[in-house]
């Protein structure tokens, strides 16, 4: 007898970057989910339930079988573990030396890109959408943060296809969410553009199908 399997659950709009980490990775894996709603604008991701399966009450909130998981790169990390014959198998290499890789430019990514990203994206993308006033200091100071960490992804970039080799891996995915809001929203495009490879790789990782679907989510609400 086949038993059906419930799809994984991820609480959270798709509007937010984390949220659309977690996505845009089910999708390469071609993992079914069930997307919940959880009204930010009405607290509800600080709801005593809520705050149950996120306890910083943030978004997303991961719900597979009995397990419940946050952290938007862990849940990756455990997506592409228990499904690594599934979809696309090189998200996530099994060989420890390109998961060594992998590993290096998540990291990477989350230590170094996404602190001034992050800022940027709120001031660019989502302070003038919620009336708050921008800080121009900050984002000058923060704008030359990530210049320095995208002269050293350039320099990477000049030689390898992709960050952590010839392969489109969950390293490159998770750039995804802030790059998005910096190029299409915040008008910072030339920030990318006028690193060659920089521009290369952005071009190449955001017109994958998946990521597209993931826009399409967002544009819908
Ligand atoms: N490191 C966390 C960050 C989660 C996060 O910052 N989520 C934001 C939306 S993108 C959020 O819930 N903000 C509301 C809050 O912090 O109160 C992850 O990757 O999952």
């Amino acid at each position: 007898m086949i038993m059906a399997v419930a799809p994984v659950k991820v609480y959270g709009p798709p509007l937010s970057t984390a949220v659309s980490r977690v996505l845009a990775c089910l999708i390469e894996k071609d993992v079914e989910y069930q997307l919940l709603p959880v009204n930010m604008s009405k607290g509800e991701h600080k709801s005593p339930d809520y705050l149950k399966i996120q306890p910083f009450g943030q978004v997303p909130a991961f719900q597979d079988e009995s397990i419940t998981l946050f952290e938007s790169r862990a849940i990756c990390r455990y997506v592409c573990e228990k499904h690594a014959n599934k979809g696309n198998r090189g998200l996530y290499s099994t060989n420890p030396l390109v998961k060594a890789s992998i590993e290096q430019w998540l990291e990477a990514e989350g230590q170094s890109y996404n602190p001034p990203s992050s800022v940027l994206v709120f001031q660019l993308a989502f302070a003038p959408m919620m009336n708050i006033k921008q800080d121009e200091g900050l984002i000058k100071q923060n704008e030359e943060k990530l210049g320095k960490v995208l002269d050293v992804y350039d320099k990477r970039l000049e030689s390898s296809r992709f960050l952590a080799g010839d392969e489109f891996t969950l390293a490159d995915l998770s750039h995804l969410p802030n790059t998005h809001y910096l190029v299409a929203v915040g008008g910072k495009g030339e920030m990318f553009t006028s690193r060659k490879n920089v521009g290369r790789w952005w071009d190449e990782i955001s017109n994958r199908d998946s990521w597209k679907k993931v826009v399409e989510m967002q544009e819908k609400r």
